[in-house]
Order: C-alpha cells, then structure tokens, then sequence
C-alpha cells in the first residue's frame, strides 16, 4: 500500500527536496509550512510529474501549539494514517557570543526547533500505524554533536533534538515506532540567510570554496534510512560535505 509521508517545512531546502524525491519513489505527501504559496506550487508542479500520487498541504507555524492541534486534528480523514513523519522545520537566527545574543533570535529558534517538533510529533504520533513501518525522523545537525563558537543556543536546540531522538526511541519501542536523527554538516538551502535575517552576501560566503551538501543528498540519506528492512533501523547519521570535518574545520580551496 502507498505510504504517506508527512513533511514539516516543505517550502525550501531539505524539506522541499524531500517532497520532490518521495514524489518520485511514489510516496503520498502531507506537506506543511507558514508559506503556503511555495506549498502549492509545489504541489502543482509534483503532481505534473507524478499524477498517481497524492499530497494534501496546509499552511502551519510549528510554534503555536494550538494552531498544529487544530491543523493536524482537523485533517480529512484519508490523511490521518501517517506512515512516517519528518520533523524538518527549523532555523537558525543569529551568529553571535552568547553575551550579544538578540533574545528574538533565541526564542524563535527554542521555540521552532525544539518546542514545534515537540508539539508536531504529540499530534502525529496517534496517527501514525504503530508496527507497519511507522517512522518518525528528526532533523538534527553536526550542531547536535558538538557546540561551535556563536553557535550557542542553535546548538543547544540541536543538542535538545538528539536528546528528544533517543526519548522517543525509548518511549515509542513498545509501538514499535522507528526514530531516526539526520544530522548534517553544512547543506546550501536559505539556511544561511535564515540565520544572517536575509543578508545573501554573508549567507554565500558560508559556501565560499567549498561543496557543501544540497537538499537532495539529505533526501537521498532520508529515502535510504525510510526504506530499510522492518527489523533495521538507523538510530543515527552524521553526515557531512568531504571538506568539513568538524562544525567549524572546513577546507576551502
Ligand atoms: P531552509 O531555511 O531552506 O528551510 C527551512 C524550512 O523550515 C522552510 O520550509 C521553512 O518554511 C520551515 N520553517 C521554519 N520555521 C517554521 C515554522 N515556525 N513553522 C513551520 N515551518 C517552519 O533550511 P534547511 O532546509 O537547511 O533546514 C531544514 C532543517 O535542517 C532545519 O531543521 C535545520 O536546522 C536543519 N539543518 C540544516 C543544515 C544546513 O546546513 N542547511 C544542516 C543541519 C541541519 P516557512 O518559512 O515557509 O515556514
Ligand atoms: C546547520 C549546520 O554547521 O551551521 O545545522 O550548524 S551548522
């Protein structure tokens, strides 16, 4: 049967291109994020090239506990048996030492990255077939493993995503839910400019002469990780450009 996939922050970078390659493989899609717009043009162009599957999008700010409770409750009710869900909203806002840290920036990221997955997965997990290939993977990062300067509260949220992957390993092992952490080194999406508050110049200097990873490499890991056999599951996975070794050594050529 034809699994269906729920994406958070599906309107840019990784999120998008994980739209695009489950598409491909055939999965149906539940794609949300605050830009709607992007969602349906999305939605336009993967239904072109994929006109048997199916995707239902909805507008959702992952930070307002209400508004994912209502959003998610009120699906139609041909989306509410989620196969597998991919925590992926998140941001970055800011690059400072913590003593000139913009407490806007530290909210917006505590309450994105830590408090919307929360506040997502409480809502899909009752949706979610326990034992049939159920799945839920967390978009962590190389900032989950280890804290890089200015990094400070980013890092923290994504040291609190890894915390949160191995509490929900434990908790969902009676329903035989998988849980998977996707942690990436530096991948070029609007990350940067996310995280600059939309300055482009300083945002692709972050990429200047390296490779960084793209949305689909991430894609490409995540349909891997999603298509082991039942009785595998890949706890974790670090996952890097080959000129980064750590969140800050990078070889620039
Ligand atoms: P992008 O900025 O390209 O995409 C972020 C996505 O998150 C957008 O679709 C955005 O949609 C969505 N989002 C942000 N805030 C909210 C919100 N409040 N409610 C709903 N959706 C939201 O960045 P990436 O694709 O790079 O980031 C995706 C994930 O990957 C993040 O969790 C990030 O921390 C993580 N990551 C990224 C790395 C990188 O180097 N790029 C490396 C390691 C991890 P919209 O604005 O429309 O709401
Ligand atoms: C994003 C990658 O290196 O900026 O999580 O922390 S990094």
């Amino acid at each position: 049967m034809t699994k269906t996939v729920f994406i958070t922050g599906a309107s840019s970078g990784i999120g998008q291109a994980c739209a695009e390659l489950l598409a491909k493989e055939g999965y149906n899609l539940l794609l949300c994020a605050r830009r709607l717009n992007r969602l349906e043009k999305l939605k336009d162009t993967l239904l072109a090239a994929y006109p048997t599957i199916q995707i239902h999008i909805f507008e959702l700010d992952v930070r307002d506990a209400e508004q994912v409770a209502h959003q998610i409750d009120g699906l139609p009710s041909a989306w509410k048996n989620i196969n597998i869900l991919i925590n992926n909203a998140g941001l970055s806002q800011g690059l400072d030492p913590i003593q000139n840290g913009d407490i806007g920036d530290w909210d917006r990221m505590i309450d994105t990255n830590i408090k919307g997955l929360l506040y997502v997965s409480k809502s899909v997990i009752p949706l979610m077939d326990a034992g049939n290939g159920a799945h839920i993977v967390n978009l962590g990062s190389i900032a989950g493993k280890e804290v890089y300067p200015n990094g400070n509260v980013y890092c923290a949220t994504k040291h609190a995503v890894d915390a949160l992957t191995k509490a929900m390993r434990i908790d969902l092992l009676p329903q035989g839910i998988k849980v998977t952490s996707i942690d990436p080194g530096m991948v070029e999406t609007e990350f940067s400019e996310v995280r600059f508050h939309g300055d482009r110049e300083k945002a692709k200097n972050v990429y200047n002469g390296v490779q960084p990873l793209t949305g689909k490499d991430i894609a490409e890991t995540i349909l891997f990780v999603i298509t082991r056999p039942a009785h595998v599951n890949i706890n974790d996975l670090l996952i890097m450009p080959t000129a980064q070794a750590t969140g800050t050594i990078v070889n620039r050529k």
